[in-house]
């Protein structure tokens, strides 16, 4: 029997035939739904007798016909994922293909389904497949037209992409509307949504002086909370056009909210559609997080109406073309928005927490993948967060000009285009007459490199030299790896811990200048793109401080031979603030090493002094940001420190953590409570940094003390759940006190249910938190919430909440006794039935087994192998379980 098939990115052929347009109909019903399609077919090459093969999945084919003759058995062929036309005709003809579905029945979320009542759609990638045989691939571009006949009580708001054009009564209680897409587009951007909803209605006068009507559409009871996401979206059209020159092409810009969403949210033209989670947001039940992450994300998806609908991919192995770009493009938006340093660290902290261990495991691939199984598996923290790092490298080379003169030339040459990246690449390039090496390594080599530095200073040359060595680790199908180009920003800090004034540098026998215009410059990029490469400062004074890899110029591992004092020297005085954090981060990883070896010893555990001094000066430090302040003071996740072990620990890493926390807890107590008590909200919740940099700097805080578990801190940590006026305050304070197995832990959690068991996204907060909680043998408490009344397994967001929350949990999940992996191993089967997609985001958590001990790998690598023998095992699920076993 054969089994999935894997596409590969060298097999990328053009299409035979193109489609010019395509005119959708659809006729939804309670039992099924009815989908005729009317396409103009032009054959690529005129006179070409290759077979057109369409792509369909699920569907019931009720009539096709070719320039208005009905197609007969032996007209065409039919299996179970083609409708082929094996000899159509040769010049531009009509294919007009009508299918029956069942919307009410699909649980996967792809393709045409029901949520909460509302018809709403999911093409990206290959789901416009469930819907109509088609040619379901991204560089087939055709202009739309959709007409949707519903019955009006059920379904009054009937929405597709681009403008309403007609709308009218039928027979039998049913109406119609029909929308027309000036745009052409792949067929993974079409949306259809139907259902008893109702808008916030708003409008942006675009630079050109056009009036765009925005809405945002929910079901009524939910109107009051989206006026955080309008204005999210008003603002991230501003910014577009400020920072980028790009205005919104269309009359009209709808979002609709769906509570059943296997993403975040998706782009289609003109007709977003969001996960609830991403637009809802009040005060009183939305935490900071939720606002900024509401932010980000319809900045996002606005975004990519350039960067994805304008300009699109020519194939999904692109797909970091549209995703690295728009995450770029996001990233930058809240930084304007918000601290550019805070969201520097916090993009940083999810590079290494979710995409170092991907680039270091079983499905590790390259930015630009080269095969696939199944496309849903690549939508990545590789494509997306590695992807925007890449992009981030073009603008460190070449300055914010020169990356808006690269952006500028990218639309120039391919608006309306499906393209590569090496596209962009030329773009970049070209535009600004630049020498990139071996750039485009980072789109095809997969892996974090690892930089090892050393430095050494010349008092008689007043020299300093760094010299670079590098090494890309192996990953699945590349043993071997080429050498990098590495943009490393380096700055030098005098002994006063002042920027020094960088003149000129030494590289490969040529001296070049780094002060331009005669100006002094206090930070430069090295391009390091050998093996190893020696770069020697010329008047340099002093013995320096060598500043290295500022704002994260590149997503590598830094080693340095910096010795801890200077690392407290750079957490105390780096200009480049994201270095000062890093700086602390180093010394706290190194620390945690230390201990964590200690404790594999038996040794008493015993904490640097030095370490909790270094933290208590940024905590008394006036003059900080209190977000950063709040950041600072965080220490390394359990993740990142498992991933710097040959054998991974969790319990050690865990125990470890847990006494540094109880140990600066105890040792900063008083200005841990001052923290708190000088940072508490008025009752008006303002979305603003200050406001939110308070609040988290104050949660922070409480999370310490509460970790004391002694009556005071208790008490406190009550006071402040008791008095919170938002839920980003309420729900830290829930946080805090739920991190010790006590009677109050779970009092308060049943009082937060209770207060909140009508609101389910706020009962997911409480599954999350139960589910990654670190008390002692929590995997019962997560069986029995599968049973809950809130949990439903169908729901997305429920999962992630409490099937993912429960995989993050380092103890729990891998107690050794294996029950968290068996409870693992039984709701991937069960779920893979329902949505293969997110079973196979969860069987991820089993992918890095081997990195962990022997009785450890044996547990999981059973469950691994109980679910590979799964009858009808979906392809999702197939490629992420039999890579992780290979
Ligand atoms: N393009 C969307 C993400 C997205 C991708 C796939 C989906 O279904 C499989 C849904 C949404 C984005 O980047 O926002
Ligand atoms: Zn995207």
């Amino acid at each position: 029997m054969d089994g999935p098939k894997e596409i590969f990115l060298k097999d990328y052929k053009l299409p035979y035939y193109y489609f010019d347009t395509v005119d959708l109909k659809f006729s939804l019903g309670e039992e099924k739904t009815f989908v005729s399609s009317k396409i103009s077919v032009i054959p690529r090459v005129e006179g070409s007798s290759a077979p057109l093969v369409l792509n369909g999945q699920d569907l019931n084919l009720v009539s096709a016909k070719v320039n208005e003759k009905e197609l007969k058995d032996g007209d065409y062929l039919l299996d179970s994922r083609h409708l082929t036309l094996p000899s159509p005709p040769s010049s531009v003809f009509t294919l007009e293909i009508v299918t029956e579905i069942y919307p009410q029945k699909n649980t996967s979320l792809e393709g045409l389904y029901k949520s909460s009542g509302n018809f709403c759609t999911q093409c990206e990638a290959e789901g416009f497949r469930k819907i109509t045989y088609y040619q379901d691939r991204p560089d087939i571009m055709a202009r739309y037209t959709c007409r949707i006949e519903a019955d009006k009580a059920l379904y009054p708001v009937l929405l597709s992409n681009g403008n309403l054009v007609e709308q009218g009564d039928l027979e039998d209680d049913r109406h119609y509307a029909l929308w027309e897409d000036p745009f052409k587009k792949p067929c993974y951007l079409f949306a259809l949504v139907a259902g008893k909803l109702e808008s916030r209605d708003d409008s942006f006068i675009t630079r050109s002086g056009r009036k765009v009507s925005l809405r945002i559409w929910t079901p009524s009871q939910d109107l009051p909370k989206t006026g955080h996401a309008m204005y999210a979206l008003k603002a991230a059209m501003k910014w577009d056009e400020d920072v980028f020159g790009l205005e919104y092409d269309l009359d009209l810009f709808n979002i609709v909210a769906v509570p059943d969403f296997n993403m975040g949210a998706m782009e289609n033209k003109s007709l977003n559609i969001f996960n609830s989670k991403l637009v809802l947001a009040s005060p009183e039940t939305a935490t900071d997080a939720d606002y900024a992450a509401i932010l980000g994300v319809i900045g996002h998806e606005y975004f990519h109406n350039w960067t994805g609908n304008r300009v699109t991919c020519r194939d999904w192995f692109q797909l970091s073309l549209k995703e690295g770009l728009t995450v770029f493009r996001d990233q930058e938006f809240s930084s304007d928005m918000g601290s550019r340093t805070v969201k520097r660290i916090s993009d940083v902290s999810k590079l290494r927490i979710y995409q170092y261990p991907q680039d270091a495991g079983p499905m590790a691939h390259p930015v630009r993948p080269h095969s696939y199984i199944k496309m849903d598996n690549f939508y990545t923290v590789t494509v997306y967060e590695k992807g925007a790092e890449v992009v981030r490298m073009y603008k460190t080379l070449l300055g914010s000009q020169g990356f808006r003169k690269g952006m500028d030339l990218y639309f120039q040459r391919h608006d309306g285009q499906a393209v590569t990246c090496e596209d962009f690449f030329a773009a970049m390039r070209d535009a600004n007459d630049a020498e990139f090496s071996n750039f485009l390594l980072w789109y095809s080599q997969a892996g974090t490199p690892m930089v090892k530095v050393t430095s050494s200073y010349n008092a008689e040359a007043h020299t300093f030299s760094l010299k670079f060595c590098q090494e890309v680790p192996p990953t699945p199908g590349q043993p071997v790896k080429e050498p990098m180009f590495i943009p490393v920003s380096v700055g030098l800090l005098d002994s006063t811990g002042k920027d020094i004034p960088l003149s000129s540098v030494h590289h490969e026998g040529t001296l070049q200048s780094i002060a331009k215009d005669g100006q002094p410059v206090y930070s430069t990029v090295l391009r390091v793109t050998k093996k190893e490469e020696e770069f020697v400062f010329a008047d340099v004074h002093e013995r320096p401080i060598p500043s290295l890899l500022r704002g994260f110029s590149a997503p590598i591992r830094l080693e340095s031979d910096l010795a801890d004092s200077d690392l407290f020297f750079l957490l105390a005085h780096d200009s480049d603030e994201f270095n000062r954090w890093e700086a602390g981060q180093v010394l706290a990883r190194k620390l945690m090493l230390t201990l964590v070896a200690d404790f594999r010893q038996k040794k008493p555990l015993v904490l640097d002094p030095k370490f909790v001094h270094g933290l208590g000066s940024i905590l008394r430090d006036p003059s900080l940001d209190k977000e950063f302040i709040a950041k600072a003071i965080t220490l390394p996740g359990e993740g990142e420190i498992m991933d710097m072990m040959d054998v991974a620990d969790p319990d050690a890493v865990y125990a470890v953590r847990v006494f540094i926390r109880k140990q600066i807890a105890q040792e900063l107590k008083g200005d841990l409570i001052s923290t708190v008590e000088n940072n508490r909200s008025s009752d008006v919740y303002v979305f603003n940094h200050d406001n939110m940099a308070r609040r988290a700097l104050k949660n922070t805080a409480l999370v310490y003390l509460a970790a004391l578990d002694d009556p005071e801190c208790t008490a406190l940590a009550m006071h402040e759940y008791q008095t919170a006026a938002n839920m980003t305050e309420q729900f830290a304070a829930l946080a805090a006190i739920a991190q010790n197995p006590t009677k109050t832990r779970e009092e308060v959690l049943a009082d937060f249910y209770s207060k909140w068991q009508h609101n389910s996204l706020v009962v997911n907060k409480w599954f999350a938190l139960q589910a990654t909680s670190d008390i002692p043998g929590n995997v019962e408490n997560v069986r029995n919430l599968l049973n809950h009344p809130a949990f439903d397994l169908r729901n997305p967001n429920k999962v992630y909440s409490l099937i993912g929350g429960f995989c993050r949990s380092p103890v729990n999940f891998h107690t050794k006794d294996g029950s968290g992996y068996k409870f693992l191993g039984e709701v991937v089967v069960q779920l893979d039935k329902i949505n293969p997609q997110v079973a196979s985001r969860m069987v991820s958590a089993f992918s890095r087994w081997r990195r962990y001990d022997k009785t450890r790998q044996n547990l999981a690598k059973a469950q691994l192998e109980m679910i590979m023998s799964t009858n009808g095992l979906s392809e999702n699920v197939f490629e992420i379980a039999s890579k992780s076993l290979a």
